[in-house]
């Protein structure tokens, strides 16, 4: 726990009994194989026969809703966040051997800013997580440098564009290691990443995502608007105030709307054919050049 306030992050093993993760595993097995895959998962570009994302695991299967409320697991989110504690949203991120997608380099806070920063993630491994197969990378101790850049062009864009253009160190970064079913614990403002997969292995991470009861999203974006309505308080006292933390804090207000980070992070949202930010987040365009006008 020191590690986290230091570090801005945590290893810890054994908080699972024997059996849990080779459930979980299992179902994600059943999700993998199932025709209907791309209902619930984004697929890799590389190969669409390939989810790289399953969304929301905890509202579709009862082993990751267990999971996610594992006593053992929510002590030790308590003792970093405090005792009221909200599950703010799940995904699963697969990375499929040889294809699965790069995560670049970013901070959970550039994609949902809140009152306060008592939020944390948890990336726990459903597979042996080494290098080799692409586990998680974290800049030790970046969180305490504050909110990083994540813009292009004046626009959010879900990464950072390399840790030395923003001032990390980059003797700092640490592999996160470990064997199926250790959590990894992050600050909401620690830089982390990961590479492609290019082994033999998957590099399956469930992630739960909580935040302390008194913290609040303070931009009701698409992203906020998909998660809230199904946050979910499991541990202690719901919140009868916000608590706030000053400063000036990016909003993720993107040039189109984006339905993941990778999508983001590749900048395939572009393309997409989905609305720019309209009415109050509109930003302002430069103006289009005049055309020319033919002299009388
Ligand atoms: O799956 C990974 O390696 C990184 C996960 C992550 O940072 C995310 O999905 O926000």
């Amino acid at each position: 726990m020191k590690s986290f306030r230091e570090n801005g992050f945590c290893v810890v093993a054994g908080i699972f009994e024997n059996g849990v993760i080779d459930k979980a595993r299992a179902v994600v097995d059943a999700l993998l194989a199932d025709p209907s895959l791309s209902d619930v998962a984004e697929t890799e570009p590389e190969d669409a026969t390939k989810a790289r994302r399953i969304w929301a695991p905890t509202a579709r299967n009862e082993v990751f809703a267990d999971i996610a409320e594992h006593p053992r697991l929510i002590d030790a989110v308590a003792q970093l966040i405090g005792d009221d504690v909200v599950l703010q949203y799940s995904k699963l991120n697969v990375k499929p051997p040889q294809v699965g997608s790069v995560v670049e380099w970013h901070q959970d806070f550039a994609y949902y800013p809140h009152t306060n920063q008592d939020l944390l993630a948890s990336l726990i491994y459903l597979d042996d997580a080494t290098r080799e197969n692409a586990c998680l990378r974290v800049a030790a101790g970046s969180h305490r440098q504050g909110l990083l850049s994540h813009e292009k062009d004046g626009y959010f864009a879900g990464k950072i564009s390399s840790l030395k253009d923003v001032g990390v160190d980059e003797s700092t970064v640490v592999d996160c290691e470990g064997p199926a079913g250790s959590v990894v614990f992050l600050h909401p403002l620690v830089a982390h990443s990961s590479e492609k997969n290019l082994s033999d292995m998957y590099r399956r991470v469930f992630i739960p995502a909580y935040r302390a009861a008194d913290a609040f999203p303070i931009y009701y974006g698409p992203h906020a608007a998909h998660n809230e309505p199904n946050a979910k308080l499991l541990r202690g006292k719901p919140a009868k105030a916000a608590r706030t933390e000053g400063g000036v804090w990016p909003l993720p207000v993107a040039a189109a709307e984006f339905n993941s980070l990778y999508e983001i992070q590749e900048g395939s949202h572009l393309q997409s054919g989905r609305k720019a930010p309209t009415g109050y987040f509109a930003h302002e365009t430069p103006a289009e050049p005049e055309a020319e006008t033919a002299s009388a």
